[in-house]
Protein backbone atom coordinates (compact mmCIF):
# COMPACT_ATOMS: atom_id res chain seq x y z
CA UNK A 1 0.00 0.00 0.00
CA UNK A 2 2.94 2.23 0.73
CA UNK A 3 4.78 1.92 -2.31
CA UNK A 4 1.61 2.47 -4.05
CA UNK A 5 1.16 5.70 -2.43
CA UNK A 6 4.66 6.35 -2.85
CA UNK A 7 4.29 5.62 -6.93
CA UNK A 8 1.00 7.69 -7.09
CA UNK A 9 2.94 10.93 -5.23
CA UNK A 10 5.59 10.23 -7.39
CA UNK A 11 3.44 10.48 -10.40
CA UNK A 12 1.25 13.68 -9.09
CA UNK A 13 4.60 15.44 -8.39
CA UNK A 14 6.05 14.90 -12.24
CA UNK A 15 2.56 16.18 -13.07
CA UNK A 16 3.36 18.95 -10.78
CA UNK A 17 6.53 19.75 -11.99
CA UNK A 18 5.14 19.62 -16.05
CA UNK A 19 2.22 22.08 -15.16
CA UNK A 20 4.80 24.22 -13.16
CA UNK A 21 3.35 27.90 -12.63
CA UNK A 22 3.88 30.87 -10.47
CA UNK A 23 2.18 31.15 -6.79
CA UNK A 24 0.06 34.55 -6.70
CA UNK A 25 2.01 37.22 -4.86
CA UNK A 26 0.72 38.54 -1.95
CA UNK A 27 2.19 41.40 0.37
CA UNK A 28 2.97 39.15 3.05
CA UNK A 29 1.87 40.39 7.21
CA UNK A 30 4.39 41.15 8.92
CA UNK A 31 4.21 39.25 12.41
CA UNK A 32 4.45 42.04 15.74
CA UNK A 33 8.12 41.93 17.34
CA UNK A 34 8.35 40.76 21.21
CA UNK A 35 11.05 41.82 23.27
CA UNK A 36 14.02 39.74 22.46
CA UNK A 37 14.70 37.36 24.63
CA UNK A 38 17.34 37.49 27.80
CA UNK A 39 20.77 36.10 27.04
CA UNK A 40 20.26 33.65 29.88
CA UNK A 41 16.45 32.68 28.78
CA UNK A 42 16.45 28.54 28.90
CA UNK A 43 15.54 27.61 25.05
CA UNK A 44 12.26 25.45 25.17
CA UNK A 45 12.41 22.17 25.64
CA UNK A 46 11.03 19.73 23.51
CA UNK A 47 7.84 18.15 25.01
CA UNK A 48 8.35 14.44 26.39
CA UNK A 49 7.14 11.71 23.48
CA UNK A 50 4.04 10.62 24.23
CA UNK A 51 2.68 6.99 23.24
CA UNK A 52 0.82 6.99 19.56
CA UNK A 53 -2.81 6.80 20.31
CA UNK A 54 -3.38 4.33 17.88
CA UNK A 55 -0.76 1.65 19.52
CA UNK A 56 -0.87 -1.63 17.57
CA UNK A 57 -4.29 -0.03 15.55
CA UNK A 58 -3.85 1.75 12.28
CA UNK A 59 -1.15 4.17 11.25
CA UNK A 60 -1.63 7.42 11.46
CA UNK A 61 -1.21 9.09 7.88
CA UNK A 62 0.70 12.06 7.61
CA UNK A 63 1.67 13.74 4.59
CA UNK A 64 4.20 16.49 5.46
CA UNK A 65 5.22 19.21 2.12
CA UNK A 66 8.95 19.85 3.61
CA UNK A 67 10.29 22.89 1.90
CA UNK A 68 13.44 21.05 0.46
CA UNK A 69 16.86 20.09 1.27
CA UNK A 70 18.94 23.84 0.89
CA UNK A 71 20.30 23.97 4.37
CA UNK A 72 22.37 22.12 7.02
CA UNK A 73 19.12 23.32 9.34
CA UNK A 74 16.42 21.78 6.75
CA UNK A 75 18.50 18.29 6.63
CA UNK A 76 18.01 18.68 10.63
CA UNK A 77 14.91 19.51 11.14
CA UNK A 78 14.07 16.43 8.14
CA UNK A 79 15.69 14.28 10.19
CA UNK A 80 14.00 15.06 13.26
CA UNK A 81 10.47 14.91 11.97
CA UNK A 82 11.73 11.42 10.49
CA UNK A 83 12.61 9.81 13.72
CA UNK A 84 9.37 11.27 15.16
CA UNK A 85 6.71 10.76 12.98
CA UNK A 86 8.48 6.98 12.66
CA UNK A 87 6.21 3.40 11.62
CA UNK A 88 7.44 2.23 15.00
CA UNK A 89 5.63 5.35 16.56
CA UNK A 90 2.52 4.41 14.82
CA UNK A 91 2.87 6.65 11.97
CA UNK A 92 3.03 6.26 8.22
CA UNK A 93 4.85 9.93 7.09
CA UNK A 94 4.77 10.80 3.35
CA UNK A 95 7.33 13.30 2.89
CA UNK A 96 7.58 15.18 -0.01
CA UNK A 97 11.01 17.40 -0.34
CA UNK A 98 9.62 20.34 -2.62
CA UNK A 99 13.07 21.15 -2.98
CA UNK A 100 12.19 24.97 -2.90
CA UNK A 101 9.71 25.40 -5.75
CA UNK A 102 6.45 26.60 -4.42
CA UNK A 103 4.20 25.42 -7.47
CA UNK A 104 5.22 21.59 -6.27
CA UNK A 105 4.75 22.36 -2.94
CA UNK A 106 1.02 23.60 -3.33
CA UNK A 107 0.82 19.89 -5.75
CA UNK A 108 1.83 18.56 -2.86
CA UNK A 109 -0.65 19.25 -0.04
CA UNK A 110 -3.47 18.61 -2.98
CA UNK A 111 -1.90 15.32 -3.63
CA UNK A 112 -2.18 14.85 0.53
CA UNK A 113 -5.73 15.96 0.18
CA UNK A 114 -6.50 13.24 -2.89
CA UNK A 115 -4.82 10.38 -0.85
CA UNK A 116 -6.96 11.10 1.89
CA UNK A 117 -4.39 11.49 4.62
CA UNK A 118 -5.17 12.07 8.14
CA UNK A 119 -3.28 14.89 9.28
CA UNK A 120 -1.43 17.65 6.65
CA UNK A 121 1.69 19.18 7.71
CA UNK A 122 2.88 22.28 6.05
CA UNK A 123 6.20 23.88 6.19
CA UNK A 124 5.60 26.97 3.82
CA UNK A 125 8.30 27.71 1.25
CA UNK A 126 6.63 31.23 0.63
CA UNK A 127 4.41 32.80 2.84
CA UNK A 128 2.16 34.37 -0.03
CA UNK A 129 -0.11 31.81 -1.68
CA UNK A 130 -1.52 29.09 0.37
CA UNK A 131 -5.74 30.38 0.62
CA UNK A 132 -7.31 28.08 -1.92
CA UNK A 133 -5.27 24.92 -1.16
CA UNK A 134 -5.93 25.37 2.51
CA UNK A 135 -9.51 26.01 1.89
CA UNK A 136 -9.17 22.60 -0.02
CA UNK A 137 -7.58 20.39 2.83
CA UNK A 138 -10.64 22.35 5.16
CA UNK A 139 -13.92 21.41 2.90
CA UNK A 140 -11.83 17.86 2.94
CA UNK A 141 -11.90 17.55 6.78
CA UNK A 142 -7.98 17.27 7.12
CA UNK A 143 -6.40 19.18 9.46
CA UNK A 144 -3.11 21.31 8.62
CA UNK A 145 -0.86 22.08 10.73
CA UNK A 146 1.46 24.62 9.41
CA UNK A 147 5.07 24.20 10.87
CA UNK A 148 8.58 25.90 10.98
CA UNK A 149 8.10 29.49 8.23
CA UNK A 150 4.30 31.27 8.54
CA UNK A 151 1.67 31.47 5.89
CA UNK A 152 -0.32 35.01 5.02
CA UNK A 153 -3.44 33.05 5.27
CA UNK A 154 -6.01 33.72 8.36
CA UNK A 155 -5.08 31.49 11.91
CA UNK A 156 -8.73 29.90 10.41
CA UNK A 157 -7.46 28.11 7.59
CA UNK A 158 -5.52 25.82 9.10
CA UNK A 159 -5.41 24.02 12.58
CA UNK A 160 -1.97 24.86 14.43
CA UNK A 161 1.11 26.79 13.50
CA UNK A 162 4.54 25.40 15.33
CA UNK A 163 7.73 27.78 14.55
CA UNK A 164 10.28 29.96 15.75
CA UNK A 165 10.12 33.57 15.34
CA UNK A 166 12.17 35.16 12.86
CA UNK A 167 11.68 38.65 13.12
CA UNK A 168 12.44 38.36 17.02
CA UNK A 169 15.68 36.47 15.77
CA UNK A 170 16.22 39.64 13.17
CA UNK A 171 15.76 42.35 16.52
CA UNK A 172 18.40 40.06 18.38
CA UNK A 173 20.74 40.18 15.39
CA UNK A 174 20.17 44.21 15.01
CA UNK A 175 20.25 44.69 19.00
CA UNK A 176 23.53 42.24 19.44
CA UNK A 177 25.36 44.51 16.42
CA UNK A 178 24.10 48.44 17.95
CA UNK A 179 25.45 46.58 21.79
CA UNK A 180 28.98 45.59 20.06
CA UNK A 181 29.68 48.99 17.83
CA UNK A 182 28.65 51.47 20.31
CA UNK A 183 28.09 54.26 18.58
CA UNK A 184 30.45 53.51 15.34
CA UNK A 185 29.93 53.44 12.09
CA UNK A 186 28.46 50.10 9.82
CA UNK A 187 28.35 49.61 6.40
CA UNK A 188 25.99 46.90 5.61
CA UNK A 189 25.59 44.08 3.95
CA UNK A 190 22.47 41.82 3.94
CA UNK A 191 22.54 38.21 2.27
CA UNK A 192 18.84 37.47 2.61
CA UNK A 193 16.94 33.85 3.13
CA UNK A 194 14.55 32.42 -0.02
CA UNK A 195 12.39 36.15 -1.26
CA UNK A 196 8.71 35.45 0.10
CA UNK A 197 9.63 32.93 3.09
CA UNK A 198 8.57 34.20 6.16
CA UNK A 199 12.05 33.13 7.67
CA UNK A 200 13.85 36.14 5.29
CA UNK A 201 10.88 38.39 5.96
CA UNK A 202 11.27 38.23 9.55
CA UNK A 203 14.59 38.43 9.92
CA UNK A 204 15.01 41.46 7.44
CA UNK A 205 12.09 43.63 9.26
CA UNK A 206 13.39 42.59 12.65
CA UNK A 207 16.97 43.98 11.89
CA UNK A 208 15.63 46.69 9.77
CA UNK A 209 13.70 48.17 12.44
CA UNK A 210 16.80 47.97 14.88
CA UNK A 211 18.92 49.61 12.09
CA UNK A 212 15.84 52.78 11.39
CA UNK A 213 17.24 53.63 14.95
CA UNK A 214 20.92 54.22 14.12
CA UNK A 215 21.41 56.89 11.55
CA UNK A 216 25.27 55.90 12.02
CA UNK A 217 24.21 52.35 9.74
CA UNK A 218 24.09 51.93 6.22
CA UNK A 219 22.60 49.27 4.56
CA UNK A 220 24.30 49.03 1.31
CA UNK A 221 22.84 46.17 -0.09
CA UNK A 222 20.41 43.33 0.15
CA UNK A 223 19.64 40.31 -1.59
CA UNK A 224 18.70 36.65 -1.97
CA UNK A 225 21.31 33.64 -1.32
CA UNK A 226 18.15 31.68 -1.25
CA UNK A 227 19.57 29.92 2.32
CA UNK A 228 22.37 28.37 0.38
CA UNK A 229 26.07 28.05 0.53
CA UNK A 230 26.32 28.61 -3.47
CA UNK A 231 23.65 31.61 -3.45
CA UNK A 232 25.67 33.01 -0.41
CA UNK A 233 29.01 32.73 -1.99
CA UNK A 234 27.16 34.02 -5.19
CA UNK A 235 25.92 36.98 -4.15
CA UNK A 236 28.95 38.18 -1.58
CA UNK A 237 31.39 37.68 -5.01
CA UNK A 238 29.00 40.15 -7.01
CA UNK A 239 29.00 42.17 -3.78
CA UNK A 240 32.76 42.34 -3.71
CA UNK A 241 32.73 43.58 -7.18
CA UNK A 242 30.74 46.58 -6.29
CA UNK A 243 31.42 47.38 -3.04
CA UNK A 244 34.55 48.48 -1.40
CA UNK A 245 34.37 49.95 1.58
CA UNK A 246 31.57 47.66 4.07
CA UNK A 247 32.45 46.22 7.71
CA UNK A 248 29.31 44.15 8.36
CA UNK A 249 28.31 40.82 6.26
CA UNK A 250 24.68 39.38 7.60
CA UNK A 251 23.90 36.35 6.09
CA UNK A 252 20.64 35.15 6.89
CA UNK A 253 21.60 31.58 7.97
CA UNK A 254 24.57 29.48 8.53
CA UNK A 255 25.23 27.67 4.68
CA UNK A 256 25.15 31.36 3.36
CA UNK A 257 27.32 32.57 5.60
CA UNK A 258 30.10 30.01 4.86
CA UNK A 259 29.29 30.37 1.43
CA UNK A 260 30.11 34.72 2.10
CA UNK A 261 33.15 33.55 4.18
CA UNK A 262 34.57 31.98 1.12
CA UNK A 263 33.99 34.71 -1.26
CA UNK A 264 35.81 36.55 1.21
CA UNK A 265 38.80 34.46 1.64
CA UNK A 266 39.27 34.09 -2.59
CA UNK A 267 39.00 38.38 -2.69
CA UNK A 268 41.33 38.87 0.41
CA UNK A 269 39.56 39.87 2.95
CA UNK A 270 39.72 39.61 6.50
CA UNK A 271 36.42 38.91 8.87
CA UNK A 272 35.71 37.64 12.45
CA UNK A 273 37.11 39.18 15.19
CA UNK A 274 40.85 39.19 14.15
CA UNK A 275 39.65 40.69 10.92
CA UNK A 276 38.36 43.78 9.03
CA UNK A 277 34.56 42.78 8.87
CA UNK A 278 31.60 41.39 11.19
CA UNK A 279 29.90 38.57 10.14
CA UNK A 280 26.63 37.46 12.08
CA UNK A 281 24.42 34.69 10.90
CA UNK A 282 21.67 32.33 11.82
CA UNK A 283 20.37 29.46 12.54
CA UNK A 284 23.68 28.22 15.32
CA UNK A 285 23.67 24.96 13.96
CA UNK A 286 26.84 23.01 14.71
CA UNK A 287 29.07 24.13 12.04
CA UNK A 288 28.06 27.54 12.11
CA UNK A 289 28.73 27.69 15.96
CA UNK A 290 31.94 25.86 15.61
CA UNK A 291 32.97 29.21 13.53
CA UNK A 292 31.74 31.06 15.99
CA UNK A 293 33.81 29.47 18.39
CA UNK A 294 36.79 29.83 15.87
CA UNK A 295 36.27 33.47 16.10
CA UNK A 296 35.13 33.57 12.70
CA UNK A 297 31.38 34.27 12.76
CA UNK A 298 30.79 37.23 15.39
CA UNK A 299 27.29 36.65 16.27
CA UNK A 300 25.07 33.59 15.48
CA UNK A 301 21.29 33.92 16.36
CA UNK A 302 19.59 30.42 17.28
CA UNK A 303 17.03 28.89 15.35
CA UNK A 304 15.93 25.66 16.52
CA UNK A 305 14.99 22.53 14.07
CA UNK A 306 13.96 20.68 16.33
CA UNK A 307 9.90 21.01 16.10
CA UNK A 308 8.18 17.24 15.22
CA UNK A 309 7.75 16.26 18.48
CA UNK A 310 5.52 19.47 19.25
CA UNK A 311 3.44 18.98 16.03
CA UNK A 312 3.40 15.15 16.84
CA UNK A 313 2.07 16.38 20.34
CA UNK A 314 -0.56 18.22 18.27
CA UNK A 315 -1.68 15.54 16.51
CA UNK A 316 -2.20 13.43 19.53
CA UNK A 317 -3.94 15.76 21.21
CA UNK A 318 -6.21 16.21 18.06
CA UNK A 319 -6.92 12.39 17.88
CA UNK A 320 -7.73 12.17 21.63
CA UNK A 321 -10.24 15.02 21.16
CA UNK A 322 -8.20 17.09 23.66
CA UNK A 323 -7.42 20.68 23.61
CA UNK A 324 -4.00 21.82 21.55
CA UNK A 325 -2.23 24.46 21.78
CA UNK A 326 -3.15 26.88 18.32
CA UNK A 327 -0.05 28.89 18.32
CA UNK A 328 3.48 27.24 19.33
CA UNK A 329 6.91 29.61 19.58
CA UNK A 330 9.92 27.62 19.76
CA UNK A 331 12.41 30.02 21.36
CA UNK A 332 15.94 30.53 20.12
CA UNK A 333 18.94 32.54 22.05
CA UNK A 334 22.28 33.84 20.38
CA UNK A 335 25.70 33.16 20.65
CA UNK A 336 29.27 35.42 20.18
CA UNK A 337 32.75 34.62 19.47
CA UNK A 338 34.79 33.84 22.53
CA UNK A 339 36.02 37.44 24.06
CA UNK A 340 32.43 39.47 23.29
CA UNK A 341 30.28 39.66 26.12
CA UNK A 342 26.92 40.55 25.84
CA UNK A 343 23.77 41.18 27.30
CA UNK A 344 22.00 39.67 24.38
CA UNK A 345 24.03 36.60 23.69
CA UNK A 346 25.80 33.62 25.22
CA UNK A 347 29.67 33.44 24.56
CA UNK A 348 30.75 30.40 23.10
CA UNK A 349 32.57 27.58 24.56
CA UNK A 350 33.62 24.09 23.38
CA UNK A 351 30.87 22.90 25.96
CA UNK A 352 28.53 24.88 24.32
CA UNK A 353 29.28 22.87 20.72
CA UNK A 354 29.89 19.68 22.16
CA UNK A 355 26.22 19.62 23.19
CA UNK A 356 25.12 20.68 19.98
CA UNK A 357 23.75 17.81 17.86
CA UNK A 358 22.20 19.61 15.05
O1 LIG B 1 16.97 29.44 8.90
C1 LIG B 1 17.27 28.17 6.96
C2 LIG B 1 16.37 27.25 6.26
O2 LIG B 1 12.76 28.33 7.70
C3 LIG B 1 13.76 29.03 9.68
O3 LIG B 1 15.08 27.82 6.43
C4 LIG B 1 13.91 28.23 8.46
C5 LIG B 1 15.10 28.61 7.59
C6 LIG B 1 16.46 28.39 8.20
O4 LIG B 1 16.73 26.92 5.03
O5 LIG B 1 18.53 27.63 7.18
Amino acid sequence: MKKLIAMLLALVMVMALAACGGAPAEEPAPTPAPEAPAADAPATEAPEAEAPAEEGGEAIVVGFAQVGHESDWRTANTKDYQTVFSAENGYDLIFVDCDNDNAVQIEAVRSSIQQGVDYIILAPIQSAGWESVLQEAQDAGIPVIVADRQVDADASMYDAFIGTDTKVEGVLAGNWLAEYLNGAEAKILVIEGTIGSSAAIGRTDGFNEVAAEHPEWTILDSQSGDFTQAGGQAVMESYIKSYTDFNVVVCQNDNEAYGAMDAMDAAGITYGVDGDVIIISYDATHDGLQYTLDGKIHCNVECNPIQAQYVADIIQQMENGEEFATYTLVEDQAFVAPGIESEYAITMTQEILDGRAY
